[in-house]
């Protein structure tokens, strides 16, 4: 079996290398069911060798000789690289994590924008020049990269969430080693080689595979790491903060939620209702932003339940590299049976399911690791399935009486990443939107993001922020330079 499967290998300082110790992981098609590919399974020696790597150009050679302009161009030229590849890089997303092409494909194009954007800001950070209370002094500041940044990202959107982080970091003069998810590591391990075909110098960018674990865990723990941002679960977020305590390391953590996508009375619920289709079951639910918690008030709930299940039941299941497809397979066999046990949950604490509720009865998706689109009404917030995470197309709905519960509805959640609200009247949103303890809020959209839009969680949800010209300073550190500009001599034993 072993013989027929693609070899996909690590990048180190500008070479292709597998495992040291010669293992390797197989990747599934979730399609399918079955291994399609194999990447090396890296143990800390391997580690090591790849942060030696980035440690080296960051310290010497052509990139920290590099002006943040010449910086900003060639992430500029990664960006038309991107674009040029855009749909092979997708496809291969879509093979190793069974998500529609429709999505893959679009997310491997819009992610050229990140390097173009962040290639512009790069040398358009400036220090200030203080100033000063002491007049003698003359003292400016600067912003100077950290160092090597370790990234450790998701099977769900690995290159989206991977640029998120590097084009950041490599505009800030960093230098990094990416940890890709063992569920879908592969279009990490190709997207790799537009980097020196863009012009950057080797050791800059670098790859370690394996399981979280191990080489996670070894990266996360690592003395020459600066810092880890990582995209993930809330409790791998936890054990990487605290893996980074000891070395006293920066983290910037995207974690999961349990958004709340709220449907008021005055809503035009033709839209509302697209929203929350497009809130849960786009990527079969497996989105950090998912709006998995849907509160509709009670004089348009039973509409809004009837459209929903029409609208839903219509979504094409079936494979995901064919662009019709809606709904395609979830990406891992673990992930599945969490989904199948949240589902169960849901029934035995006393939701109703309205729909789907198991996996599809219809012998083509037998093979695969698909679960059907499932709604849950009569949920009270109380319930697991409205606490935990599902990370899978599944939707529950809650129903409130006024304002002031669907907010209090929404907050009682120990995450905070994102919401959404459907309303038509202009005071109610504004005031909503300030009450919510979410990292963003949504006013008639959902799941909107832009590389100029700051991203990341409240709560238990993460800590910093991605995207929008603040996140640079994330992977940023200041120094303060003071000079005297007379020559005089002060008092050595007091405070100049
Ligand atoms: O994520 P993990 P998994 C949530 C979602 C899902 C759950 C588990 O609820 O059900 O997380 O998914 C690496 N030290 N999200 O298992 O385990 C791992 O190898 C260092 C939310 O895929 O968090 C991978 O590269 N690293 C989400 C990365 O961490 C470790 C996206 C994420 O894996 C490690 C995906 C360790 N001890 C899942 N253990 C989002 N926010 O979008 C694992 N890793």
């Amino acid at each position: 079996m072993a013989q027929t499967l693609q070899d996909f290998e690590n990048l180190v300082n500008g070479k292709r290398i597998a495992a040291r110790g010669g293992q390797w992981l197989d990747s599934y098609d979730p399609y399918r069911g079955e291994p399609w590919a194999r990447i090396p399974r890296c143990a800390q020696s391997d580690v090591d060798d790849a942060v030696a790597a980035a440690r080296a150009a960051f310290r010497s050679g052509p990139w920290p000789a590099m002006t943040p302009t010449e910086r900003g161009k060639l992430l500029v030229r990664l960006a038309g690289l991107i674009e040029r590849d855009a749909e092979r890089l997708g496809r291969l997303e879509t093979q190793d994590n069974g998500k529609l092409i429709a999505e893959m494909g679009a997310q491997t194009r819009y992610m050229a924008e990140w390097y173009r954007y962040f290639g512009g800001l790069a040398d358009k950070i400036e220090g200030r020049v203080l100033p000063m209370d002491k007049p003698s002094r003359f003292t400016f500041t600067r912003h100077e990269p950290l160092g090597v940044v370790a990234m450790i990202t998701a099977w769900n959107s690995p290159l989206l969430l991977l640029s998120w982080k590097l084009a950041a970091a490599l505009a800030a003069g960093n230098t990094a080693v990416i940890k890709p998810s063992e569920h879908a590591s592969v279009s990490t391990l190709e997207f790799v080689s537009l980097f020196e075909e863009a012009g950057f110098p080797p050791g800059v960018v670098n790859t370690v595979t394996g399981l979280g674990p191990d080489v996670g865990a070894a990266l996360a723990s690592h003395p020459d790491v600066a810092k880890v941002a990582f995209t993930g679960g809330d409790m791998t977020g936890q054990k990487i903060y605290e893996a980074g305590a000891p070395s006293l390391k920066r983290v910037s953590l995207e974690l999961g939620g349990k958004s709340a996508n709220i449907i008021f009375a005055d809503a035009n619920l033709d839209a509302a209702v697209m929203g929350a289709v497009s809130g849960i079951f786009a990527a079969s639910g497996q989105t950090c932003i998912a709006g998995s918690r849907l509160l509709v008030h009670r004089s348009v709930h039973d509409e809004v339940v009837e459209r929903l299940t029409e609208v839903a039941r219509t979504a094409k299941m079936g494979n995901p590299a064919e662009p019709g497809t809606q709904v395609g397979p979830v990406t891992t066999q673990p992930q599945r049976a969490h989904i199948l046990k949240m589902i169960e949950a849901g029934k035995a604490d006393g939701a109703r399911c309205v729909m789907g509720g198991g996996t599809p009865k219809d012998p083509a998706f037998a093979q695969g690791w698909f679960v059907e689109p499932t709604i849950f009404t009569g949920v009270s917030n109380d319930m697991r399935v409205a606490r935990i995470e599902v990370f899978g197309p599944v939707l529950s709905i809650i129903a409130f009486d006024d304002d002031a519960e669907a907010i209090r509805i929404a907050n009682d959640s120990p995450y905070g990443l994102a919401s959404g609200l459907w309303t038509r009247d202009i005071g109610r949103a504004i005031n909503a939107s300030r009450a919510m303890e979410s990292g963003t809020v949504w006013v008639n959209t959902y799941r909107a993001v832009s590389f100029m839009a700051p991203f990341g969680g409240y709560k238990r949800s993460g800590i910093g922020r991605e995207s929008g010209q603040e996140s640079i300073y994330e992977f940023l550190q200041t120094k303060t330079v003071w000079f005297e500009t007379e020559e005089s001599t002060s008092n050595p034993f007091i405070i100049r």
